[in-house]
């Protein structure tokens, strides 16, 4: 039977992905990005969720990349099924219609790095360490962090660290825009949490739109993403959400969203 390297579990609106091979910390082989997809689909399928919490289990690691000792022996066409896999799963995270937090508890390296960075915010404790080190190993990252960083910390920024392979601490990850904030670990799910939770109380349709067309604007010309703005701007305008958030203010009392 195949180990189960994934666990996910639901609490209230908060969904949390446990990446949980703590001996291999938490590297990624196939049967673990198999799961990664499966708890994605069922997130996904799960509207009511608000949030999503990506983390690695164990004190050591969220995840120390692609698993190496897996990735030794695919020959070509098996190197290609498995960045295939990976930019699958990665690009079912960032699509997901909800906001994803990356909680790095550790080592965050190449593919860990990459599944860090395919979430909306990224929050680290004080002994995540950050990196894409492939070059390292003769390859470049595979599952989108060469284009991901990029678009996060600018191209300097990110050939610096993908042609050095070098690990930045969790203050220099903050200093260059990687990571939004950096917790004592003990704090970091909670503060993870706390922030999904002022979320949670927000408009979810104008939550959901709004992550929409930060992604879709991001690679469109700026007056053909302000056009995509007008455009959800107007659908929302419809909205009963958007009717009771304003009635709400008027009234002087919390909004009671439905998403509708
Ligand atoms: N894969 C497999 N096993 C790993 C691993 C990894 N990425 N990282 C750690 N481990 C295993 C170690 O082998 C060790 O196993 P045992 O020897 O106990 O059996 C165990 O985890 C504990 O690790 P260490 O003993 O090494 O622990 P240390 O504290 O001494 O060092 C470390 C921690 C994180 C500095 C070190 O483990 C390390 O450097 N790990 C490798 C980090 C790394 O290079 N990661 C990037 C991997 S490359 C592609 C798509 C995607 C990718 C590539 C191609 N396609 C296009 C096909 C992505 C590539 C990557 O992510």
């Amino acid at each position: 039977m195949t180990e189960q390297t994934i666990r996910l579990t639901i609490e209230g609106t908060t969904a949390t992905i446990t990446v949980d091979r703590p001996k291999a910390l938490n590297a990624l082989n196939t049967a673990t990005l198999e799961q990664l997809e499966e708890a994605l689909a069922a997130v996904a399928q799960k509207r009511e969720l608000r949030g999503l919490i990506v983390t690695g289990a164990g004190e050591k690691a969220f995840v120390a990349g692609a698993d190496i000792a897996e990735m030794m022996n695919l020959n070509l066409e098996q190197s290609l099924a498995f960045a295939a896999r990976g930019h699958r799963v990665f690009d079912a995270l960032e699509r997901l219609h909800c906001p994803t937090l990356a909680a790095v508890n550790g080592f965050a390296l190449g593919g860990g790095c990459e599944l860090a960075l395919a979430c909306d915010l990224i929050y680290a404790s004080e002994t995540a360490k950050f990196g894409l080190p492939e070059v390292s190993l003769g390859i470049i990252p595979g599952f989108g962090g060469t284009q991901r960083l990029t678009r996060l910390v600018g191209r300097a920024r990110a050939k610096e660290l993908i042609f050095t392979g070098d690990m930045v601490d969790a203050p220099r990850a903050k200093a260059i825009g990687l990571a939004l904030d950096v917790v004592p670990a003990t704090q970091l799910l909670a503060h993870c949490q706390a922030v999904l939770g002022r979320i949670a109380q927000k408009g979810p349709l104008a939550v959901a739109r709004a992550k929409r067309v930060i992604a879709q604007g991001a690679d469109l010309p700026l007056p053909a993403a302000n056009q995509l703005e007008r455009e959800a701007f107007a659908d929302l305008f419809q909205s009963a959400d958007r009717r009771e958030g304003m009635t709400a203010f008027l009234e002087k009392r919390p909004a009671a969203f439905h998403g509708t």
